[in-house]
């Protein structure tokens, strides 16, 4: 595979998404709102929707058969595929990744949205029914992803998700500081942002925010980011850039909140619990 030239400031060069389906209509709403629409509208993305059917052969253009062995549902036959694929290929000389959405792939993350992103082209193939025939896979796509761990009906969803991930990536696409502003979390969950008006149904604002103290805010986002990452995604601490600091005042919230529930749960001093009774 090869790897687009760095993008430069003055160099923008569009990103081609081309999405091989059953179900073309899927796709009508997502893509012409939003960012992506004005993305599209403004030429930093192609993107372009191709029906497996239409590759299929004979009257009644079957893309689907039996499972060879046995067993429920049916399974995507490979030609139609390969034969769309191919067809799309042939379009633009552009190459790039050749992805198969399925429950059984790579779990997609934002570290595999800017790998795909150093790409000028991304073909994704959505997968239907109890599964593609494995040719498709093995001779035909150079990955396959999902996008968590529950099954959808079909790659669709999926299709979107990742579009919308990759293609906010490409240079013009977000408003400029937005991508720094996100690497700056450091791999933490966001913190709570809020705007007018400061009051709603006796809701207030925090203080800190309307106080014009610049590091003071900064530090009040960064101790809510630290915090709602301990509470909600623990397993992403590990990996976050944390200073030395950061892990002391975590510990020391982590060893207070411990203290409180064990006072919390433990028996007055000196009664005996029921099931210890004589
Ligand atoms: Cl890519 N496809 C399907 N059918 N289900 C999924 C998925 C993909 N990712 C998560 N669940």
């Amino acid at each position: 595979m090869v790897a687009r030239p760095a993008r430069g400031e003055d160099v923008l060069l569009a990103m081609r998404f081309d999405i091989l389906t059953l179900f073309p209509g899927f796709f009508v709403g997502p893509f012409s709102t939003s960012i992506l629409g004005r993305a599209i509208a403004a030429g930093l993305i192609e993107i372009g929707v191709h029906d497996i059917r239409e590759h299929a052969a004979g009257r009644h253009r079957v893309c689907d058969d039996y499972p060879y062995g046995g067993g429920a549902g049916m399974v995507m036959k490979p030609e139609p595929i390969f034969a769309c694929a191919e067809a799309v290929l042939a379009q633009d000389a552009r190459r790039g990744p050749i992805v198969l959405l399925t429950p059984s792939g790579r779990l997609f993350t934002q570290q595999v949205a800017r790998e795909l992103a150093r790409h000028e082209r991304l073909l994704l193939i959505c997968g239907h029914y109890e599964g593609v025939d494995e040719r498709v896979r093995e001779h035909l796509a150079t990955d396959a992803i999902s996008i968590g761990d529950y099954v959808l009906s079909g790659g669709e969803p999926a299709a979107v998700v990742i579009v919308d991930a990759v293609a906010r990536l490409v240079p013009g696409v977000l408003a400029p500081g937005s991508l720094e502003e996100e690497s700056h979390s450091g791999g933490l969950l966001e913190y709570p942002q809020y705007t007018r008006p400061a009051i709603f149904r006796g809701w207030a604002v925090p203080d800190i925010l309307l106080s014009g103290h610049h590091a003071a805010v900064a530090r009040w986002r960064r101790e809510r980011a630290l915090e709602r990452t301990a509470a909600l995604r623990p397993d992403l601490l590990a990996r976050a850039e944390l200073t030395p600091e950061e892990r002391r005042w975590l510990a020391e919230r982590q060893a207070r909140a411990d203290a409180a529930e064990a006072s919390e749960t433990a028996p007055p001093t000196g009664a005996v619990p029921r099931n210890e009774q004589g």
